[in-house]
């Protein structure tokens, strides 16, 4: 297994083989939401044996892909953007990971290693039609469509260490848009496309950085012990939430785009928070910030 991104800064539990989960009701491996302000009103909206993580809302916010591993590998599903209706659309030995649709709702890419080794699927947002992006012997994945549908970027160590590439939608055009000695992945369009968030190690650990969508004009906007990975916009691109082991163990965090100020903790337990996806611009539910949580059931009467 390659080094970083893959499992490191991933989740432990992708990494896993293909064993059936074990039920353990004392504790959640589940996505939430919560609102965007403060983490307040968090409300659990799967709860079924296994890890139900990644969640990514569909453009109109009424639905959330995820992937599970209830089934005995990780799979991609769909539901109501309230948990409801939970369906899925890959079925396969591989893990596929990581969702994410495109601009008009039809169609939702992800990663699998079904074929060897971690590689960028597409496929039609009921499962159908699913096609191969990248062939290659790297770790590729994270894969996040532009706003306009036209590009994917995604994370890949094709050139010997990870980088952020963009392609076309249609896998062309393959592109290194980072171009460091450090590891550089996650990466999340703006909302307006101009801008593309992504986590890098080359000044030590871990941190968020963004830039222009050509690659230029890269800037940090964090500066903290432990790793800081997993950004995503805010649905009016003034914020990025991301995850962030600097309290001790992995919490929710909010900062402004711009410069990286103003930064705001969202969940406070013991448990581990990650994987913070905004609700699209007049979600049908009202903004909220979707979540992957796990912690022990009893803190759950903890606020947030
Ligand atoms: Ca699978
Ligand atoms: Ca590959
Ligand atoms: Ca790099
Ligand atoms: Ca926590």
């Amino acid at each position: 297994m390659v080094a970083g991104l893959s499992c490191l800064a991933l989740l432990a539990t992708a990494c896993a083989g293909n064993e059936p989960p074990e039920v353990d009701d004392s504790i959640t491996q589940d996505i939430f939401l919560m609102d965007p302000d403060d983490g307040s009103n968090l409300r659990q909206i799967t709860d079924r044996p296994g890890v139900d993580s990644s969640p990514a809302w569909s453009p109109d916010g009424t639905k959330i892909a995820f992937n599970t591993n209830r089934d005995g590998n990780f799979e991609i599903y769909v539901m109501d953007a309230d948990g409801s209706n939970q369906t899925r659309l890959t079925n396969n030995r591989g893990d596929d990971f990581s969702p994410d649709w495109s601009h008009d709702g039809s169609k939702i890419a992800f990663n699998s290693d079904r074929d060897g080794n971690r590689e960028i699927y597409v496929m039609d947002a009921d499962g159908d039609d699913q096609i191969r992006l990248t062939n290659n012997e790297a770790d590729d994945g994270l894969p996040d469509w532009s706003p306009d549908g036209a590009k994917i970027a995604y994370e890949s160590d094709e050139a010997g260490n990870f980088e952020i590439m963009v392609m076309d939608a249609d896998g062309s055009n393959k592109t290194n848009i980072t171009d460091s000695s450090g590891s550089d992945g996650s990466p999340d369009w703006s909302p307006e496309g101009d801008q593309i968030a992504f986590i890098s190690d080359r000044d030590g650990n871990f941190e968020i950085y963004r830039m222009t969508a050509d690659g230029s004009d890269q800037l940090r906007l964090t500066n903290a012990d432990g790793s800081d990975v997993f950004p995503a916009w805010s649905p009016e691109g003034d914020r990025i939430v991301f995850d962030s082991e600097r309290d001790g163990n992995k919490e929710i965090y909010m900062i402004d785009s711009v410069n990286g100020e103003n930064i705001t903790r969202l969940t406070n337990n013991r448990g581990i928070d990650r994987f913070a996806a905004w609700s699209p611009r007049n979600a049908p539910g009202g903004p909220s910030i979707a979540l992957y949580s796990e912690r022990q059931v009893a803190g759950a009467q903890e606020s947030n």
